[in-house]
């Protein structure tokens, strides 16, 4: 093989190895199931706290509104990757995340989206338009609580 082919082959799979997202490591099921719900707690506390602005309760300050919904944003993806296999106990999690792994995800995704669709509209100004992502953001919460989380 050419020195040069040799190279690009190193370096393709190298390449390859860098560009692995880090996943996320948990040494014990307890602790994906720490993680997933303090990521969840963030999201919640993040997400309500702008329900007085959505109820008209709390003068809409674009700017704030929009910082805020940039961490939800972060926020958002951050659970999922911490419900491996075998982290059911001592969780709402429900056996349909593991065993309706395509839906569960379907759910994530829709939730994603939401919040993306959220921070499209977040900085505008436009009360009606924020209440309406807001309230999508919202169903798109509940709708994967009804499905993959157990009722208290
Ligand atoms: C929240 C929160 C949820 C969702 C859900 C929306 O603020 O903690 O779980 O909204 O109630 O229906």
């Amino acid at each position: 093989m050419k020195k040069i082919t040799v190279f690009l082959s190193l370096f393709t799979v190298a390449s390859a190895l860098l560009m692995q997202p880090v996943q996320a490591q948990f040494a014990k099921p307890e602790d994906a199931v720490k993680y997933r719900q303090s990521a969840l707690t963030l999201i919640s506390s993040h997400f309500g706290r702008m329900q007085s602005t959505v109820k008209g309760a709390t003068p809409y300050d674009a700017a704030a509104i929009q910082a805020n919904v940039e961490i939800l944003k972060t926020l958002s993806v951050l659970p999922w990757a911490a419900f491996p296999a075998g982290s059911q106990a001592n969780s709402s999690a429900k056996a349909e995340v593991w065993s309706d792994a395509a839906g569960f995800k379907q759910a994530q995704q829709k939730f994603e989206g939401a919040v993306v669709k959220l921070s499209e509209v977040s900085g505008s100004g436009d009360l009606e338009r924020l209440r309406s992502a807001f309230g999508d953001v919202g169903a798109s919460c509940k709708a994967c609580h009804d499905s993959y989380r157990a009722k208290k």
